[in-house]
């Protein structure tokens, strides 16, 4: 997907200014907008139990989905932590269980009221099939259900979910790729990442996507992400995704997940809530648009 870098190795990799308006506020606005976000109400004739944004994180293996939410709750309880597992090698699927994974908040025991789940990578006879990611947005796969590349999800399965909740379905749809594996992203994969968008789409399913590992993909922003949007080939690998996969720039949100860092990073963390705080505002149009219908 993408080819390789079109732009002459001699016009400079930077643009004077952003092309995209960074919204103003600092860190601590963000971190109050989302301490602050509040579970959503329950449907009457549901149990007041869990009421969370739900945020499925889907892509190919390797591309930064696991460190994108291990990120976030880094970001969230202010020390570093490896939740969800990042894998060193990115060449095999990692994540095979299907796993919620909440982030504390404060006291023992409670929870931020949205939750992420990872999903395996979208490999080709080794990945989770199409089908079963449909099956998890529409809330029908339990926790710890380890998916089989091969089959289907059956209705009899103890992990299949014959009743869900308005909690148990997705609510947002983020599709993960990183800007230094885009173009290593075969046409079988964009379609199938794009035919998982479009059953989404089809379930009124807000989407967006992030580009990770934009550190890797650029010097410059390597450098200082503070740059990311004055880089051109940033940029332009956001164009390339929006145009792949049909997610308008609007909904792309570069990011640098936390990967071997030891101490707190203020500018990766802005980028990180930047994503994390239209994720929270989609999911929750979304659920109130369907709640009670
Ligand atoms: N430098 C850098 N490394 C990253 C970034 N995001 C992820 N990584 C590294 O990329 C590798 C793969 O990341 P994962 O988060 O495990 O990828 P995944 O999408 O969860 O992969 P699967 O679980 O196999 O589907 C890990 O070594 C991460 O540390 C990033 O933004 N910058
Ligand atoms: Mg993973």
């Amino acid at each position: 997907m993408g080819g390789k870098n079109s732009k002459s190795e001699l016009e400079p990799p930077l643009l004077d200014k952003e092309w995209r308006d960074v919204p103003q506020g600092d860190k601590a606005e963000y971190l109050e907008f989302v301490r602050g976000f509040e579970p959503f109400q329950p449907c009457h004739d549901e149990k007041n139990e869990d009421q969370h944004i739900r945020i499925l994180l889907h892509g190919v293996t390797g591309h930064g989905k696991s460190s994108f939410i291990n990120s976030v709750d880094t970001v969230l309880r202010g020390r570093m932590a490896g939740r969800a597992l990042a894998d060193t090698d990115g060449r095999k699927t990692f994540t095979k269980k299907y796993t919620t994974y909440k982030i504390t908040k404060g006291a023992r025991g409670t929870f931020y009221p949205f939750v992420f789940n990872d999903i395996m990578g979208l490999e080709k006879n080794e990945g989770v099939l199409e089908e079963d990611i449909k099956l998890a947005m529409m809330g029908h796969v339990k926790d710890g259900y380890t998916f089989n590349p091969h089959a289907t999800l059956p209705t009899d399965d103890p992990h299949y979910n014959t009743n869900p909740s308005l909690s148990d379905k997705v609510h947002v749809l983020v599709c993960v790729v990183s800007a230094n594996k885009i173009h290593l992203m075969d046409d079988d994969a964009v379609k199938r990442m794009r035919t998982v968008r479009l059953a989404a789409s089809d379930m009124g399913i807000p989407q967006m996507a992030i580009l990770t590992n934009i550190d890797v993909a650029c010097p410059e922003v390597k450098a200082n992400l503070r740059n990311v949007y004055k880089s051109k080939y940033v940029k332009e690998k956001m164009e390339v995704l929006s145009e792949s996969l049909g997610i308008p720039l609007n909904c792309i949100f570069p990011v640098k997940n936390y990967h071997s860092e030891i101490a707190p990073n203020d500018d990766l963390e802005m980028l990180i809530l930047m994503a994390l705080k239209q994720m929270l505002n989609q999911g929750e149009d979304f659920v109130n648009d369907c709640k009670c219908t």
